[in-house]
């Protein structure tokens, strides 16, 4: 689509990414897979939300359904009423901070933007609602196209692949046709692997460790492993003792052309990225050496 994928077009100016950017998860469900139902309410939720924003989040990404499988699914009216008084309060607190709405539903994402979200993350990849697509498109919306195969209830029976980079490559090529179709702009679509969604531990690893075969699809390239699976495979640790294996996951992705990551635990993301953008982009005739020792004999820290 677009050849430039160096911004982001949303509603109200381009997010740059000329950097990595990290979108903090904000999870208003009470069943997520490693957060689930730690926030209370909103205000509990505001303030998980300015933690994240003064850690260094460049967008929050605030979803009202939990998409692990087997988990309920949630009516329309039930999932806008999690999230609308979030984003209208959020919008207000952080003005600066583009909101993303996290649902597969045209009526929430409607919901949601009404009430000054800007950007629709769509683990389905347009797929589930036909009304989705003409709706980003009307409104102007940024939007993340993830790629999934069915639904999180089915979605662990659909992990066959003969070759997983390729066939995730295409399957993204023909959602991004459908956004194209719809009259999207070619500048508000990132893309998006969906690691663990209907990819099984060894399937999300080899997405990983070829990211930069995604970056003909021509669009910025958003990653989210944050606590997956995936990592519990290799760890043999529980969601929440999963933070640096995260944060390793997010450097990768980095070098291997991933624009946006999102994450829960936002500070170390963004620690991380900034040394690895630093190594990356460094002018080393720019860099003045450290002193070896401190004047007071201490070793520099
Ligand atoms: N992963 C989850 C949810 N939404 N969106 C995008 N674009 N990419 C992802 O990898 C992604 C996503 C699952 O994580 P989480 O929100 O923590 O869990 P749950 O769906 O159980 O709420």
């Amino acid at each position: 689509m677009t050849k430039d994928p160096h911004h982001w077009q949303l509603p109200g100016g381009s997010l740059l990414l000329d950097r990595p950017r990290v979108m903090g998860i904000v999870n208003l469900t009470p069943d997520s897979f490693s957060d689930g139902g730690e926030l209370a309410g909103v205000d509990d939720a505001l303030e998980r939300a300015r933690a994240m924003v003064e850690a260094g989040a460049d967008l929050l990404d605030v979803g009202g359904e939990s998409t692990r499988p087997g988990a309920d699914a949630v009516p329309v009216d039930e999932e806008i009423a999690r999230i609308v008084p979030f984003v209208r309060r959020a919008v207000r607190m952080f003005p600066n901070v583009p909101l993303s709405v996290d649902t597969r539903k045209a009526p929430v994402a409607e919901a949601a933007l009404e009430a000054g979200a800007r950007i629709v993350n769509d683990v389905s990849g347009l797929a589930f609602d036909p009304a989705m697509a003409p709706l980003v498109a009307a409104r102007g919306a940024g939007v993340v196209v993830m790629h999934m195969r069915g639904t999180p209830a089915d979605m662990a029976r659909r992990a066959h692949y003969r070759d997983v980079v390729a066939e995730v490559r295409d399957e993204l090529d023909q959602r991004l046709a459908r956004a194209r179709d719809a009259g999207v702009a070619p500048d508000a679509v990132v893309a998006d692997p969906g690691l663990g969604f209907a990819k099984t531990a060894a399937q999300s690893l080899t997405l990983l460790r070829h990211l930069d075969a995604l970056s003909d699809l021509g669009v910025p390239l958003l990653v989210g492993p944050s606590r997956k699976s995936f990592l519990g495979t290799v760890l043999g640790e529980p969601p929440h003792r999963r933070g640096a294996g995260t944060v390793a996951a997010c450097v990768l992705a980095y070098l291997r052309g991933a624009r946006i990551v999102r994450v829960h635990d936002v500070e170390p993301v963004v620690h991380a990225l900034a040394v690895a953008h630093a190594v990356e982009t460094a002018d080393p005739h720019d860099v003045v050496a450290p002193p070896l020792l401190a004047t007071d004999g201490r070793s520099p820290s």
